[in-house]
């Protein structure tokens, strides 16, 4: 299908495959927190490359990866190392993938750049900061693995079931599936092709939207037991703070405010979902969605608290305490949308 093409992709195939060919050794990370568009994207091209003979390495990053993803094929080969233990003289080539910036390659350690290593970075954040020797940054993708449908359709890597499965995790799970813009009809015969050659994909979904652990329902009801709303209802917040976290014996993995705030925003008139997690005492991760992105554009509530994103989805990070990044949100929101 390669009428379905991006130009950006097309250019930039040859290139990628030349620096793949000149490496023997090639490294790929998880980034922080990650998901299934990290994880199913860096094995995938993991097998791809095993399949042209490279040695390739996937390595956890920061965080451990969550259970749901544990099934993913290849997963079991994923090493237990975090991006500041690796040693990058053993490897030619870093592939960094959905990982817009160093603080995505590791938010804990951020390396330093230039990277003393080869890069080729393939992402569709349309924040990326570009920091590879090849950059491949195509945002009307709706997820890093419709990429690499495309790069691996133009260098004619043979879609096998595992790869296909790992690919529709992504594209499936950034899709939202298949819900959220920019889902075309260029995605939906990508899925249609890696469905053909992955047909127990209902089954791989299957496990992973239902491998939740306790503490991940646990989180979700003190976050929406604490839900409140200001400006006329416009705005709905839901915070948490670190001593209920560890009251409850939560672990890091099982707190995803994006979850919190995208349901928020799903009630009529709630036009702004805020999520205030403070993960570690006086630092509260701020999640945003909005239901209107033209009337409520939550890119610009974002930047306002110092982070960025997209109209209809943004986040930031406040040094403050929790009731504070409180009143701040509601007072820039009421500022910025004129409520
Ligand atoms: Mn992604």
């Amino acid at each position: 299908m390669t009428e379905g093409i991006s130009p950006a992709i097309a250019e930039k195939a040859p290139l990628i495959l030349a620096e793949i060919e000149k490496a023997s050794s090639i490294l790929m990370h998880c980034h922080p927190l990650p998901d299934p568009d990290s994880v199913g994207s860096a094995l995938a091209m993991k097998m791809a490359l095993e399949g042209m003979g490279k040695k390739a390495t996937v390595i956890k990053g920061d965080s451990s990866i969550p259970r749901a993803f544990a099934h993913f094929p290849g997963a079991s080969e994923i090493e237990e190392r975090s991006f500041s233990d690796v040693d990058l003289s053993k490897y030619d080539l870093f592939i960094s993938l959905d990982s817009g910036s160093r603080s995505m390659v590791s938010q804990a350690h951020p390396p330093a750049l230039p990277l003393p290593i080869r890069t080729v970075v393939i992402d569709h954040h349309v924040t990326n900061e570009t920091y590879g020797d090849i950059n491949l940054v195509d945002a009307s993708s709706p997820a890093v693995a419709f990429i690499l449908f495309q790069l691996f359709s133009v260098w004619k890597v043979p879609l096998t079931h595992d790869i296909a499965t790992d690919l529709f995790m992504g594209i499936y799970t950034d899709t939202g599936g298949f819900r959220y813009a920019p889902t075309d009809w260029r995605v939906i015969a990508a899925a249609s092709e890696l469905a053909r050659n992955a047909p127990d994909f209902t089954e791989t979904i299957f496990k992973m939207e239902n491998s939740q652990s306790k503490e991940a329902i646990y989180f979700q009801a003190l976050a929406f037991s604490s839900v409140e709303t200001f400006l006329g209802d416009s705005v709905a917040i839901a915070a948490v703070s670190h001593r209920q976290l560890a009251e409850k014996h939560i672990p890091e993995e099982c707190i995803r405010g994006i979850g919190i705030s995208n349901i928020l925003k799903s009630v009529i008139g709630w036009n702004v979902g805020v999520s205030l997690i403070e993960r570690v005492e006086g630092e509260v991760k701020v999640s945003l969605r909005t239901r209107d992105r033209d009337r409520f554009d939550v890119s610009k509530l974002a930047a306002a608290l110092g982070g960025g994103g997209h109209r209809a989805a943004a986040a930031a990070v406040l040094h403050m305490p929790l009731d504070e990044a409180k009143k701040l949100v509601v007072a820039k929101a009421k500022e910025l949308y004129n409520l």
